[in-house]
């Protein structure tokens, strides 16, 4: 039985295409910045993400860890959702690593953060008080939904941060789903933050890595920072090549996970024993519950469709989950999922 594995867009697996030109792929020693490979993918990722400058790092988390600490030491502040990836799901690495504190605000339905919230958790300048240092955003939100954002309140929020001398970075994971989502270049939704961390290894199906973008102060300040975590790769253009082709061929493919995604989402609105969250899904992620009806928990309920049928869905709660679509999931994939949660609990 083949396996449909709904987890996470993270289970990609690298297209032929990819693996083709990672075998061909020219490389050097990266930290020695002597690889022509990694060169060419961080000149691309600045160039669509508006940025003076890139840096190739091996995984989200130690993008947004890199950027959080190039933009603020030790008992600075950083402003950030309470449902963001930085603060529930990369273990406390600003503070444990950068001594950076957090100061959660309530993340809205589409995973902004209210202004007036903003405006009014800068502190003031006085010797008790941590020094408020940076706004740190996501798009899509993940733990909101896969929602997303409008550039223009990006702006408005952009707006704010100069006006109060803060930086801003973004975590866009996803940026290139809201970009498809939004109908716009992802450089519209950059533009008004200082930084920027993508994932070539989520929807983009690349194996590994990540791109922070940034002024070329930044990004060099950054360098050091990914340096001193241990992220300097040497001879990283194998991996460098599948994320070219990423940027290249995956990025305008995006809404079509999200149409699979809305037609999966038609077809589980229809099983009893299933309540989805209203507007999932906003971009390639489903959101649900299992109905008060239902006598078990929503681990039982993965188990069982993993032995049983061969899908795998990502448990996000006692009684929730979460379907993440993506390259690997055809409208066969999307189809047999449906018949499964029909047979287990239509
Ligand atoms: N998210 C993963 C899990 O960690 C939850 C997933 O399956 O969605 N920012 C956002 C918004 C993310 O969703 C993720 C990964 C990251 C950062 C971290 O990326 P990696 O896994 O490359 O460190």
């Amino acid at each position: 039985m083949q396996l449909i594995d709904l987890r996470s867009d993270t289970v990609t697996q690298p297209t032929p295409e990819m693996r083709e030109a990672m075998a061909k792929a020219q490389v050097g020693d990266d930290v020695y910045g002597e690889d022509p490979t990694v060169n060419r993918l961080q000149e691309m990722a600045a160039e669509l993400l508006g940025k003076e400058a890139g840096l190739f790092i091996p995984s989200g988390t130690m993008g947004n860890l890199s950027a959080v600490l190039a933009h603020c030491g030790r008992g600075d502040e950083v402003i950030l959702g309470d449902k963001a990836h930085i603060f529930l799901y990369e273990g406390g690495g600003i503070s444990a690593l950068g001594g950076v504190h957090s100061r959660q605000l309530i993340n809205r339905a589409d995973g902004s953060l209210l202004l007036d919230d903003i405006r009014a958790a800068i502190r003031p300048k006085d010797a008790h008080a941590p020094v408020t240092r940076l706004i740190a955003l996501e798009n899509t939100h993940n733990r909101c939904g896969g929602t997303f954002f409008t550039p223009e309140y990006g702006r408005q929020v952009g707006e704010l941060a100069r006006e109060r001398g803060l930086a801003t970075h973004l975590d866009g994971a996803r940026i290139f789903n809201a970009a498809a989502a939004l109908d716009v270049p992802a450089k519209e939704i950059a533009a008004p933050f200082d930084s920027v961390t993508f994932c070539l290894s989520k929807g983009l199906c690349a194996p590994v890595g990540s791109v922070l973008c940034g002024s070329r102060a930044f990004i060099a300040k950054a360098h050091r920072i990914r340096k001193q975590v241990g992220g300097g790769m040497r001879q990283a253009g194998i991996l460098a090549a599948a994320g070219i082709v990423a940027l290249e061929r995956m990025t305008d493919r995006l809404g079509e996970d999200h149409a699979r995604a809305r037609k999966l989402a038609e077809g589980l609105a229809g099983v009893s024993g299933l309540v989805l969250d209203e507007g999932t899904p906003h971009t390639n992620m489903i959101f649900m519950n299992l109905a008060e009806s239902v006598p078990y928990p929503a681990a039982k309920v993965a188990a069982h469709m993993r032995q049983a049928h061969g899908v795998l869905i990502g448990v996000a709660g006692e009684r929730r989950f979460r379907l993440v679509l993506h390259y690997w999931i055809d409208a066969a994939a999307v189809a047999r999922t449906i018949a499964a949660f029909q047979a287990l609990l239509g």
